[in-house]
C-alpha cells in the first residue's frame, strides 16, 4: 500500500454532516484535496437497507472520478458488493484475520489502542492502523479516553515501517502536531465535515500534512 493515501483521510457518514447534503460535502472534500475516503455510517441517523447502499455506490462514483480510494468502515459484505478498494475494522467488529481472507488484495486498516492490539494487527496482514482517539471526540460514542501522542509516539518509534494514522478530535490547530510525531496523516471526521467552508479546510489541513 502507499502510505501516502493516508495524509489526509477523511471518515463520514450522513449522520456527520448536519443538515448539509452528506455527497456535497463529500465532492467539496474530493475537490479539496483529500487522500483517501471511509464510508462510515453508522449510529443515529444512518441510512438503512436500499437507501443505504444507493449512498454507498453514490460515494464510491464520487471517489473514482476523483481517483480516491473507497474504505468501507466494518461492514465486509457491502465492500465485497461494491468492490471496494478496502476495509477499516475496529476491535469490536469482524476479527482483521478473516477480513484479510474475504478480502485479498485489498486495503485492510485496524483500529488500535494498545501494544497487544498493534501486534495483532500486523499478525492480520493489516495494511495500515488507525492510532487513537489522540485528542477528545465526539463523533464516536463509545471512544476510549484521549490517549494523546505519547502511544502515536511509541507505535512510530517501534514499528516504522508500518503506515500509520493518527485519528480522534484532529484539528486545522493540531495536526501538525500528530504529524511531527510521526504519523503518516490524519484521519478526520468532524472537522472536514462541519466546517463551514469543507474544501477549503481541507486545503488548509494538505498544506499542514504534507
Ligand atoms: N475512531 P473526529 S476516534 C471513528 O479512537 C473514530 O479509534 C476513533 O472523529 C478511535 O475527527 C473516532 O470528529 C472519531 O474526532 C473521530
Amino acid at each position: 500500500m502507499n502510505r501516502n493515501i493516508l495524509n489526509l483521510y477523511f471518515i463520514m457518514g450522513s449522520q456527520n454532516c448536519g443538515n448539509a447534503d452528506p455527497l456535497h460535502v463529500l465532492e467539496s472534500a474530493l475537490k479539496g484535496g483529500i487522500s483517501c475516503f471511509q464510508f462510515r455510517e453508522k449510529g443515529e441517523g444512518a441510512r438503512q437497507g436500499e437507501d443505504y447502499i444507493k449512498y454507498a455506490r453514490s460515494c464510491q462514483n464520487l471517489c473514482k472520478k476523483y481517483g480516491v480510494p473507497f474504505i468501507v468502515n466494518d461492514d465486509v459484505r457491502l465492500a465485497e458488493e461494491l468492490q471496494a478498494d478496502g476495509v477499516h475494522v475496529g476491535q469490536d467488529d469482524e476479527l482483521a484475520q478473516h477480513v484479510r481472507v474475504r478480502m485479498p488484495g485489498k486495503i485492510l486498516g485496524v483500529s488500535v489502542h494498545t501494544s497487544e492490539e498493534v501486534v495483532s494487527a500486523i499478525q492480520a496482514g493489516a495494511d495500515y492502523i488507525g492510532v487513537g482517539p489522540i485528542y477528545e471526540t465526539k463523533s464516536k460514542a463509545d471512544a476510549k479516553p484521549a490517549a494523546g501522542l505519547s502511544f502515536l509516539t511509541k507505535i512510530v518509534t517501534e514499528y516504522p515501517e508500518l503506515p500509520i494514522v493518527g485519528i480522534g478530535g484532529i484539528t486545522i490547530e493540531n495536526a501538525k502536531r500528530v504529524i511531527e510525531a510521526g504519523a503518516d496523516g490524519v484521519s478526520i471526521i468532524s472537522a472536514i465535515s462541519q466546517a463551514e467552508d469543507v474544501q477549503g479546510t481541507v486545503k488548509q489541513l494538505l498544506n499542514i500534512v504534507k
